[in-house]
């Protein structure tokens, strides 16, 4: 129902604005980029509007180079804004400025997305946001070429952590499947996104993981790292990602935490967890959000406070 709803605003418009959340990673630019292909085969006038970069992993996904910035709203009288994977309106940073009274269908998975669209498809079991996108353009009649396919495959394989986690279902086996058929080489895009890290991202791992610490009888794991350490390896702001990952990986821990001073009093704060604990009620409590296995949050104060608080709703949970 909520399909041929969104299906009926697109028909009745001919230049849509996709967007998605800043710091986007490879389901906010791969849903998006792939609408943004699927309704350009439509013949609609669709761009891709972001205020952030896109991570230079994604580059290679077609539509990639063609992203604007938010100013753009002031070139084109959008008739429609399509929000992807973006789970309140503020995470869409100066974008939110532009919508206006603008029609805006919001289309999501995360289980704390605020319904902030005049139409809201919100489907919290889908592996990724991509997952939603690939059944609607689908639903649309429009032919999945390979092009399209590589961007819901980054999405979903980034979402699920290469189909590790818990929100891997067989509809998404049986989608990546539709996308390898439809073109999609499994080995090249794991090739481009996780045999490719800089060095420096390496350098970092090796520093962060100094501070690995267990709490709650080896349930819990810690690793931080400050604006101090990161400066020493890099000039430039290094991809954290995937450091949180290295302390859940290890066997007997439920729950990881990683701290990164962004700002001398701003921690930002990565949980991921393996079986049963939801972090993302521990993200919501401090003002983030996320899914069940991996959330986000930005505490104020030291790392060492971060660290505290951020362990007493843990040891509320576990
Ligand atoms: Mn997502």
């Amino acid at each position: 129902m909520i399909y041929e709803q969104i299906i009926d605003v697109i028909n009745k418009s001919s230049k849509i604005a996709v967007t998605s959340h800043m710091q986007p990673d490879g389901d906010n630019v791969g849903s998006s980029l792939a609408l943004c292909l699927a309704l350009q085969k439509l013949g609609k006038k669709a761009v891709f509007i972001l205020d952030d970069s896109i991570p230079e992993l994604f580059r290679f996904l077609k539509g990639a180079r063609e992203v604007e910035k938010p100013s753009f709203f002031a070139e084109i009288d959008f008739d429609l804004v399509i929000a992807m994977d973006c789970g309140d309106l503020e995470r869409l940073g100066k974008v939110s400025q532009f919508i206006g009274n603008t029609k805006l269908v919001n289309i999501d998975h995360h289980i704390s997305n605020t319904k902030f669209g005049e139409i809201n498809l919100v489907e919290e079991n889908a592996s990724a946001t991509a997952e939603i996108a690939y059944k609607l353009i689908k639903s649309m009649g429009i032919f999945i070429d390979k092009d399209i396919a590589d961007c819901i495959y980054t999405g979903i394989v980034t979402d699920t952590g290469m189909f590790q986690y818990s929100n891997t279902s067989e509809e998404t086996h049986s989608i990546a499947g539709e996308l390898i058929i439809a073109g999609v080489s499994p080995s090249d895009i794991f090739a481009r996104i996780y045999q490719n890290s800089p060095k420096e991202k390496i350098m970092l791992m090796g520093e962060a993981l100094k501070s690995l610490e267990f709490f709650n009888h080896d349930m819990v794991s810690c690793i931080s790292i400050s604006k101090a350490q990161l400066e020493s390896i890099a000039e430039e702001d290094i991809d954290t990602e995937g450091i949180v990952n290295l302390g859940r990986d290890i066997a007997g821990v439920e729950v990881a935490i990683f701290l990164k001073q962004k700002e001398p009093n701003v921690v930002k704060v990565s949980l991921r967890s393996k079986c049963y604990v939801n972090v993302a009620i521990i993200a919501k409590d401090f003002g983030g959000g996320g899914h069940v296995r991996a959330a986000g949050c930005a505490i104020t104060g030291s790392i060492e406070s971060a660290k505290q608080q951020i362990l007493l709703a843990i040891q509320k949970q576990i």
